[in-house]
C-alpha cells in the first residue's frame, strides 16, 4: 500500500456511517468562510471534518439510497420450502489448557448462520430490512475457541495503553499532506459522537444525530469535557478496527471471525431471533441495552441506560457471554460484503471456519472499506435498526470509531 494511502487510512474520516447500515461517503470540508460539502464515492483521504452547527444545517440529503430509511423495505419473507435453520451441533472437544482469565470456552461446531424474518414480520419493516444482508441462512462449522466474556472495558484498554503508549486513531491529528485542500484549523483529532436532536427528525439523514466532535476519543467519549471516571467497567468506545487489532495483539488474542462471533452469540440455541430466545422482553424484562422512546430525539431509557452500560449489567447468554446484543457494537475480523452469504451458500455444503471475503464491498457505499461488526448497540430500536437480533450484521468503515462501537477478543486453543 502506498505510504500516502496508508497515512490517509489512519485519519479518521468525517464520513460517517449511520447507526449501522449506511455509511455514506460524505466528506466534509469546511472551507474558510463557506461550508462546502464534498461527496465522494471513493475511499480517498478525507479532510478533517468540522461540523459547526451552521454547517450541519446545510447538510444535503445523502445522494445514495438510505437503507435504514423508512418505509420501503424490500426484503421479502422467506419463501416456504427455503432451507432455513437446522439444529446447532456443538463439538464435544475440550480445551487442554486452563481457561484464560475472563474468557469462556466456546465449543464450536456446526450451525445455521444468518437471520431471516423478525418475529413480527408483517409489521416489522425495520426488522425485515435488518435481515437483508444476512440471507440466505447457510451452514457453517467453526472450531472451538476461547472468547472474552465481556466487551473490552475502559480499564482493560487503559492497561494496554499504559503498557504500549498506543495512540488510537481518534487521537491522531490528521496530516496536512494527506488533506491538501483542508484549512489547517480543520486538521483536528476527534471522533464521531451520537448527539440526540431536541426534536423529531427524518430518519433518512443520519447527520441529524451523528456529529464529528473535536477531542472525542476513548478517554473522552462525548468530547473534551467528558471522561471515563467511574466507567472503568464500561466498554471502551471510539476504537477503530486497527485499534482493536492492536489491543488484541498485545493481549495475545485476536478478533473473532464473523462466524465465530455468531456461533458464540447463539449460545447453543438454534435459529432464535434473540441471543436469549424468542421474545424481545421475556416477562417484561429487558435483556439487553437498546433504545426505548422515540428515535433519535427522545430516549426514555426504560432499560436503565441512555448510553453505554457496565459490561455485566444484563444477563449473559447460554455460553456465559455478556452483551452479545445491545450496549456497543463489536468489530469482527471479516471484511464486510453484502453478498458474502450468497457466495457461501452457492458453494453448497458446510463452510468450514470461514474468515470472510477477500475484500470489502458494500453496494450502498461503494469503495468504502468496511469490516463486519456485530451485536447492535444502545441505539438499536425497532424504529430504525433492529440489529439486536442475533444473526443480523453491521458494518463499519475500518478507520472510524464511534461512541457506540467497541470489541471483544477470542483466542484459538489446543483441544482434544
Ligand atoms: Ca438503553
Ligand atoms: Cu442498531
Amino acid at each position: 500500500m502506498p505510504k500516502a494511502n496508508k497515512a490517509a487510512k489512519q485519519v479518521r474520516s468525517a464520513r460517517y456511517k449511520t447507526h449501522h447500515l449506511v455509511l455514506l461517503a460524505l466528506l466534509v470540508i469546511a472551507i474558510a468562510g463557506a461550508a462546502i460539502w464534498k461527496i465522494s464515492s471513493t475511499n480517498a483521504a478525507v479532510a478533517a471534518p468540522v461540523l459547526p452547527s451552521s454547517v450541519k444545517s446545510a447538510v444535503k440529503a445523502p445522494p445514495e439510497p438510505t437503507p435504514n430509511a423508512m418505509p420501503a423495505p424490500t426484503a421479502m419473507p422467506m419463501a416456504s420450502g427455503t432451507v432455513a435453520f437446522a439444529p446447532t451441533i456443538p463439538n464435544k472437544t475440550m480445551p487442554t489448557e486452563k481457561a484464560p482469565s475472563g474468557m469462556v470456552w466456546i465449543s464450536g461446531g456446526e450451525f445455521s448462520m444468518g437471520a431471516q424474518n423478525p418475529p413480527d414480520m408483517e409489521h416489522d419493516h425495520v426488522g425485515m430490512k435488518a435481515t437483508e444482508d444476512s440471507r440466505p441462512i447457510h451452514r457453517v462449522y467453526v472450531d472451538g475457541f476461547w472468547m472474552d466474556k465481556t466487551d473490552v472495558t475502559n480499564a482493560e484498554f487503559a492497561r494496554f495503553v499504559a503498557a504500549t503508549h498506543y495512540i488510537t486513531q481518534s487521537e491522531r491529528t490528521p496530516k496536512a499532506e494527506d488533506f491538501p485542500d483542508a484549512p489547517p484549523e480543520n486538521l483536528v483529532a476527534g471522533s464521531v459522537v451520537f448527539s440526540a436532536p431536541d426534536h423529531p427528525v427524518s430518519l433518512n439523514d443520519h447527520f441529524q444525530w451523528w456529529t464529528y466532535v473535536k477531542g472525542a476519543d476513548w478517554r473522552h467519549p462525548t468530547g473534551p469535557g467528558s471522561d471515563i471516571k467511574g466507567k472503568e467497567n464500561y466498554p471502551v468506545v471510539h476504537v477503530s478496527y486497527d485499534d482493536a487489532q492492536a489491543y488484541a495483539k498485545w493481549a495475545g488474542k485476536r478478533l473473532p471471525t464473523e462466524a465465530e462471533w455468531e456461533f458464540a452469540a447463539r449460545g447453543g440455541l438454534t435459529g432464535k431471533p434473540f441471543v436469549w430466545g424468542d421474545t424481545f422482553q421475556p416477562d417484561g424484562k429487558y435483556m439487553a441495552n437498546t433504545f426505548q422512546g422515540h428515535f433519535p430525539d427522545k430516549n426514555t431509557d426504560d432499560d436503565g441506560f441512555a448510553a453505554t452500560s457496565p459490561v455485566t449489567k444484563f444477563p449473559p447468554n447460554g455460553y456465559g457471554l455478556y452483551d452479545m446484543a445491545g450496549n456497543v457494537w463489536q468489530w469482527t475480523s471479516d471484511w464486510y460484503r453484502a453478498d458474502y452469504y450468497s457466495q457461501l451458500a452457492s458453494e453448497g455444503g458446510v463452510a468450514r471456519n470461514p474468515t470472510g471475503p477477500d475484500s470489502s464491498f458494500d453496494p450502498e457505499e461503494r469503495g468504502v472499506q468496511k469490516h463486519s461488526m456485530r451485536g447492535g448497540s444502545y441505539l438499536c430500536t425497532d424504529q430504525y435498526c433492529s440489529r439486536y437480533m442475533v444473526g443480523t450484521r453491521g458494518k463499519g468503515e475500518t478507520t472510524t470509531g464511534t461512541n457506540h462501537l467497541g470489541f471483544r477478543c477470542v483466542k484459538s486453543a489446543p483441544q482434544t
